[in-house]
């Protein structure tokens, strides 16, 4: 009895010693601060946290507090009021401008002028004969931000005798969208249902909100549409309003707006209107008053998100007028109260006899320079809808006189969703670090919305949330690091995608070397490997008919010749791929002509780019040498090694990871591999019927048929 209550004590002991046994369902995100009893400048942390000076009284001052008493003494087992060590070697101070005039006086009017509100200083420098740490701001929210990065930087084991950092966010606007319905079922989210949890509110506030809030602020979101783009005219009405409000009470503190998504034809729907015409007063006078009521509810308020025109929603070409025209009308309402308006650029119809890559800059581009200030044009990052990889939206660059803000999907729709490990910092650092060659040579994507190439000062930036009621938030451990890529690039859209990886797997998992190294090396080369064993070479929309999950590239003869795959890769005997140059629908006509130049001609057009541009023969002669059937062929195949990599790189460092996120991990990329192999069996099949090639050495034969795959067809696949 005796023997036994030993062995139990010591494996006890030997669990506890090991972090691996200890259960972590990945619910604190980034924010884990384990401790840091092996970090290398442990003395230094010791030496630096030991005194803190923490003027201030307002809620987002206690959050400071409350962060850092939490996340010292997790990392550094320090009391919470950071007791006053007799000898501290470093004082460390948070205080905004105003509450520490003398120290201030050391930083140029300039500096604070361009600190604004949410930028943020961190610095040592010697005070009152000390060396001293300080954090400052103009406002306390920019102390959040810096007390957030400062802590980001004992997490990820850096070096802090010496800091001099000004940090100041390149956006303004830095919002989720949320595709979340009123019933909490959630478009295209794949982690549970929605968080919002519309019937216990206003008066339940779920602790996960805060969470929420507090996880956003860390990583410099300030916004959030809490709403589907699909819109509900009831979110507008003050029995939803009484819920916004509170949620907007709770979020406020973390410097996080609300904003809701405004359905075109409410005016009719909850308003008892018979038109939602933007040119009638009646209609005008009722989105006044609404935004009025809105703005009683909730007085910061951020604004309207609006889908219209666009897969059957309303908007203003239903009274035979422009997509400025809606968007000035609830421009207008807001305009009292400071807030925006966010207007998709996502417009596209069938009934429209040209290729659905042209038709958003169609619609818009006349526009340029019709819309209130307070507008953004809100355009998906490629101009069919957030493929594995597409060339930029060719928007960006083409509206100088108007606002443009990004929106990238966090959330996985083409990408295996809530299953398949993608790291999207790869896709957006690539997007924004696009050349527009709008203005001359460097007119980068991110300069376009970060509004410096054309001097706008409103900019934004918008995610499609993958957050869901799933514990660990976004389903798949990984879709957490989107989630922060997306905040990251947000504040600074010149952040490098390696950079975001390392950090997010050392404040996510630990500092391990091995652990970092082969972490990263799994993250950066996965969206690389999506794209080859789902659509590599240019191609798009072949995925499964409306659920969007593995392939269907036979998928053909629908309601909408737009949403079919045919209608995108146009494979017969006579090749593949979609003609976008002047002898096919000329989308290329809608670039800079720099870029109309490169992708135009095929020897300079990146092959990543290929067959979204060109239609060729399928035995064309590629770079490599290899014939175009070969090259698809052996694209498919190396997605499908690349995720066998991934899976040996995941095992190889198990002992650095707890075994509950390991093993989620680690099945989650086993299904990988099998759907990567059923891509690639399943497209190679189909377009074999037309390139008549067998299949190149080092591509094996599939296992099964290509009916086998045509007849598999995924029922209840969720996020519809
Ligand atoms: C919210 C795609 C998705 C839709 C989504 C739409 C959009 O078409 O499949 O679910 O609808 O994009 O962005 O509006």
């Amino acid at each position: 009895m005796k023997r036994s209550f030993t062995l139990l004590f010591v494996l006890a002991l030997l669990c506890i010693v090991h972090h691996t046994c200890l259960a972590n369902d990945g619910y604190n995100l980034w924010l884990q601060y384990r401790p840091l009893q092996n970090a290398e400048h442990l003395s230094t942390y010791q030496k630096q946290v030991q005194f803190i000076t923490l003027p201030g009284q307002s809620a987002t001052s206690e959050i400071i507090q409350e962060e850092l008493h939490l996340a010292l003494g997790k990392m550094l087992g320090t009391s919470p009021e950071f007791s006053n060590s007799p000898d501290p070697e470093t004082t460390l101070i948070i205080g905004t401008r105003g509450q520490l005039p003398d120290l201030s006086a050391r930083v140029a009017e300039e500096t604070w002028s361009n600190l604004d509100a949410e930028g943020f200083i961190i610095q040592s420098i010697q005070y009152n004969g000390e060396n001293t740490l300080w954090i400052t701001g103009n406002t306390d929210q920019a102390l959040l931000y810096g007390t957030f990065d400062f802590l980001k930087l004992l997490q990820t084991h850096q070096d802090i005798s010496s800091l001099d950092i000004i940090s100041i966010p390149k956006t303004k606007i830095r919002v989720l969208n949320h595709w979340d319905n009123p019933d909490r079922t959630v478009e295209r989210g794949y982690a549970g249902a929605s968080i919002w949890d519309w019937h216990r509110l206003p008066d339940y506030i779920k602790p996960q909100y805060i969470d929420y809030a507090r996880a956003n602020a860390s990583i410099g979101i300030n916004g959030t549409v809490l709403t589907n783009v699909n819109a509900n005219a009831q979110v507008l009405t003050p029995y939803f309003l009484k819920k916004v409000a509170a949620l907007a009470d709770t979020f406020r503190p973390y410097g996080i707006k609300v904003y809701l998504t405004a359905r075109f034809s409410a005016p009719i729907e909850t308003g008892g209107l018979d038109t939602a015409d933007p040119l009638n007063p009646d209609v005008q006078k009722w989105w006044n008053k609404k935004v009025n009521e809105i703005y009683d509810y909730i007085p910061d308020f951020g604004g309207f998100l609006v889908k219209a025109d666009s897969e059957g929603q309303p908007g203003p070409q239903n009274y035979g007028l422009t997509q400025a025209e809606g968007a000035n009308m609830l421009a207008k309402a807001l305009q009292p109260h400071q807030g925006i308006v966010m207007w998709r650029a996502f417009v596209y119809n069938n009934e429209t006899p040209d290729d659905r890559a042209k038709q958003a800059y169609n619609e818009f581009k006349p526009l340029d320079g019709e819309f209130e200030d307070n507008v953004l044009v809100q355009v998906k990052n490629g101009a069919i809808d957030f493929q594995p990889r597409e060339p930029f939206h060719p928007l960006f660059g083409a509206m100088p006189k108007t606002p443009l803000m990004m929106e990238f999907q966090i959330t996985q729709e083409y990408l295996g969703q809530g299953t398949h490990l993608v790291f999207l910092g790869s896709l957006f650092e690539e997007v924004l670090g696009t050349d527009t060659y709008a203005k001359g040579p460097g007119s980068t994507v991110a300069k376009v919305v970060d509004g410096s190439l054309d001097n706008h000062s409103l900019s934004g930036m918008a995610g499609v949330s993958n957050i869901g009621t799933d514990r660990n938030w976004t389903g798949h451990q990984f879709g957490q690091a989107n989630w922060y890529a997306f905040g990251k690039l947000a504040w600074n859209p010149d952040e490098d995608a390696s950079t975001i990886a390392q950090e997010w797997l050392r404040m996510t998992f630990g500092n391990d070397e091995e652990l970092v190294t082969k972490g990263k090396r799994i993250m950066l080369q996965s969206h690389e490997a999506a794209v080859n064993y789902m659509t590599p070479l240019g191609l798009h929309h072949i995925m499964g008919w409306s659920h969007h999950y593995g392939p269907g590239p036979w998928v053909t003869d629908k309601h909408r010749d737009d949403w079919t795959s045919t209608y995108y890769h146009q494979a017969g005997p006579d090749g593949i791929g979609f003609d976008r140059t002047a002898s096919g629908s000329n989308a290329l006509s809608q670039y800079a002509p720099e870029i109309q130049q490169q992708y135009g001609d095929l020897n300079t057009c990146p092959e990543k780019y290929l067959l979204w541009f060109h239609h060729l023969p399928w035995d064309y002669k590629m770079k490599s040498g290899n014939a175009l059937w070969n090259e698809i062929a052996l694209h498919y195949q190396k997605g499908v090694d690349q995720t066998q990599s991934m899976l040996a790189d995941w095992e190889s460092i198990k002992n650095h990871v707890d075994d509950q996120r390991y093993d989620q991990v680690l099945t989650f990329l086993q299904i990988q591999h099998n759907e990567a192999i059923w891509w690639k069996d399943a497209c190679l099949l189909y377009f074999q019927q037309f390139s008549q090639k067998p299949l190149p050495e080092g591509v094996p034969q599939p296992e099964f048929p290509l009916d086998h795959f045509q007849n598999y067809k995924p029922l209840f696949v969720p996020g519809i």
